[in-house]
């Protein structure tokens, strides 16, 4: 059993005791490599983990020749994949959110791999994959372990389309819709940013510098603290919290909302 996983860890783990087809232990499995911890501790627990997702891959793919894709490796504080039928725009809106620089065309099917690109958001980055439309599995499988789904359509029917092949394709990642030919960029940036729910907290150091760090809405001190390093809960003594213009001493348990700034003291 890895050492500190996360709750999500082990809905992830009863997820594949359930799952009743190969497609969804895969789903399941996937999620479970990506919640595990990454320190010393869990280096065996991951290794094993990695193999029999490999060997369950394996069986399902003996069809596929070239040997095995590798995905997409996460970056930022989040993924976020755009996905939408030929020439919906994807490379365009990528090219503005991110300034990463693809294959832009009137013809279809210009994106033929995944293409990569870093939003910024209060200076917090999000990681933005385009997923080309031939919605090859190895490509759309990117989508089951991102943290949402940006659906490009030009209309309610191609919605419903591209949400049938998230179902068909065992992807239930959050989604959002957007038209890009219809709605201004910075709109489709905020609605990305509410769908993710996520807020930035600002870490003070005692030099006065501030960095953001994005963290879940409803985040706490103690989950604030985890995050800049493991024994600053073990050591906590206090925090100093900064909100609309007021300062004030806060435990662990205390609740961050978006925009706070704190410090916090150690032993
Ligand atoms: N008017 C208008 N044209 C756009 C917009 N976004 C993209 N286009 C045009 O639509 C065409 C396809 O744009 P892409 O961004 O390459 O679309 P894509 O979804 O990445 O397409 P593929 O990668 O080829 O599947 C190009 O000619 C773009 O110039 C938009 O918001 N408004
Ligand atoms: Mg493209």
């Amino acid at each position: 059993m890895p050492v500190n996983a996360p709750a999500e860890y082990f809905m992830a783990e009863s997820k594949f005791h359930s799952a009743k087809s190969r497609e969804e232990k895969i789903a399941a499995m996937e999620e479970m490599v990506r919640l595990m911890p990454r320190h010393h501790g869990s280096e065996t627990a991951m290794a094993q983990l990695k193999q029999k997702l490999a060997k369950l891959k394996k069986e399902k793919g003996a069809k596929k020749k070239g040997g095995a894709r590798l995905g997409v490796t996460k970056e930022g504080e989040a993924q976020v994949c755009i996905l939408g039928f030929t020439n919906s725009g994807k490379s365009t809106l990528l090219k503005s959110l991110s300034g990463a620089s693809p294959g832009i065309s009137g013809y279809a099917y210009t994106t033929t791999r995944p293409e990569i690109g870093m939003m910024d958001y209060s200076g917090v980055k999000i990681q933005l994959v385009e997923i080309p439309s031939t919605f090859r599995s190895e490509d759309i499988s990117v989508c089951r372990t991102a943290e949402l789904i940006l659906l490009l359509a030009k209309s309610g029917s191609e919605l419903k389309e591209l949400e049938d092949i998230m179902k068909s394709n065992f992807i239930r990642t959050k989604a959002v819709y957007a038209n890009p030919f219809t709605e201004p960029v910075s709109d489709i940036k905020e609605k990305v940013w509410d769908a993710l729910g996520l807020i930035i907290a600002f870490t003070r150091k005692s030099d006065g510098t501030k960095s953001p760090m994005a963290l879940p809405d409803g985040s706490n001190i103690s989950d604030f603290a985890k995050r800049i390093h493991k024994d600053f809960v073990k050591n906590f003594r206090f925090a100093r919290l900064w909100r609309n213009g007021m300062v004030k001493q806060v435990g662990l348990s205390y609740v961050l909302e978006h925009g706070d700034i704190v410090e916090i003291r150690v032993k």
